[in-house]
């Protein structure tokens, strides 16, 4: 995935400083050995079970304990999972993403209605992804015999600025699961947020991050950082789009062969920003006024903006070669195996005063 290169924090630095117009030109270039560039993939992301996490990511408007304006959901029956995904089919998405607001996967029904929405869309001959939280290696194993393609699991930002966000999982806890994914073989989808205070170390730090994994992802989404009000996180800057163009760049040029997708905060981003990051080796969105609870373009806006820059969305999945193959000495386990995650529950000011002020407005609302 990395063409067997080696890179070191200084070469990656490097090219993440290069002068804008020669870091575009460049990233330019390897995206074009790779992909064509005139195609973006797009993909429908459907929040199967909405809010209520019991996780503190500093950014995330889904943790229970944040007073956000969000509506939560219980998880989706299979029925309406499948019909978004044909209505997105017909609007050109060629891949749904289907998440849900857990801490981890937990074995029983919820999991089992799951996989039936997993193999329900392996019927629809789009490319499938799930974002479920933490997963053993019985579990992805599961979603990859139920049809499920990409595991999506970020590891969001540096190891260092990872604990200054989350203190409820260690960063180690997502490297576990991405090996778990890797194991089941399902293709692994993980990358970051930017724009969440972290330094340029820190995005550079993200990318070695990645590197460091036993193969590298196949998939690798950057998000802007949408600051929701209630969150740890509201009053972050909105981070500057040539900070997400170089980013973006950077990405392209570490891992060439990779998806690399313009995720969350489009939002905040204008046509000519959005352009510039296809142009830099962004090659996929997510469609729908929609991402999981924050909104997005609508799909008229995302259609007027390829018809301009002259894009069209990727028809065909890549690699719909069905189900995926499971490694002989890989059987599920009838078993279930526990996998022990950790709960470093270090202090973080900005998320024990965002909690705090969740519990006044609770308990303000019930009065
Ligand atoms: N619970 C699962 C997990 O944590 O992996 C899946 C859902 S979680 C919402 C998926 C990803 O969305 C996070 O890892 C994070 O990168 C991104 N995300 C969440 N809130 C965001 C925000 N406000 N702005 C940008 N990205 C965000
Ligand atoms: C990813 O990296 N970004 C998407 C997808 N993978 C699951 C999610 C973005 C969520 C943005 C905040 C929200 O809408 O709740
Ligand atoms: Fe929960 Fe995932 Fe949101 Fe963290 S990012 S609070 S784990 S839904």
């Amino acid at each position: 995935m990395t063409d067997n290169k080696t890179w070191t924090r200084e070469e990656i630095l490097t090219i993440y400083n290069k002068p804008l117009m020669e870091l575009i030109y460049d990233a330019a270039q390897v995206h074009r050995l790779h992909h064509d560039p005139l195609k973006i993939q797009v993909s429908k992301l459907i929040s199967i079970k909405t809010g209520g996490c019991p996780e503190d990511c500093g950014y995330c408007p889904q943790a229970a304990r944040y007073h956000t304006n969000i509506e939560k959901n219980n998880l989706m029956p299979v029925d309406e999972v499948l019909a978004k995904a044909e209505a997105a089919k017909a609007t050109g998405s060629s891949r749904v993403c289907m998440g849900a607001a857990w801490r981890n996967v937990q074995d029983g029904e919820d999991f089992d209605q799951v996989i039936e929405m997993v193999k329900g869309l392996s019927a629809m001959n789009m490319e499938i992804c799930c974002t479920l939280g933490m997963v053993t290696e019985n579990q992805a194993t599961r979603l990859a015999e139920a049809g499920l393609h990409y595991y999506n699991h970020n590891i969001d930002t540096s190891e260092e600025y990872y604990k200054e966000v989350i203190s409820t999982r260690g960063f180690n806890d997502r490297i576990k699961t991405l090996e778990n994914v890797r194991k089941s073989s399902l293709k692994v989808c993980s990358g970051g947020i930017i724009g969440m205070g972290e330094t340029v170390n820190d995005r550079i730090g993200m990318l070695m991050g990645l590197l460091k994994l036993s193969s590298a992802p196949e998939s690798i989404p950057i998000n802007a950082l949408v600051p929701v009000e209630g969150t740890p996180l509201e009053e972050q800057e909105i981070v500057p789009i040539w900070d997400v163009i170089r980013m973006i760049a950077t990405t392209r040029i570490v891992f060439p062969k990779s998806t690399v997708r313009l995720s969350a905060g489009r939002m905040q981003m204008s046509k000519e920003g959005q352009a510039l990051c296809f142009m830099a080796g962004a090659s996929s969105i997510f469609a729908g006024d929609k991402l999981l609870t924050t909104p997005n373009p609508g799909d008229n806006e995302d259609m007027q903006l390829f018809n301009l820059l002259g894009l069209t969305p990727t028809e065909k999945i890549k690699d719909n070669t069905g189900k995926v193959k499971i490694r002989k000495d890989q059987p599920i386990l009838e078993t279930v195996t526990d996998e022990k995650w950790s709960r470093p529950s270090h202090i973080i000011e900005r998320n024990i005063k965002a909690t705090e002020k969740g519990k006044e407005l609770r308990k303000k609302l019930k009065q």
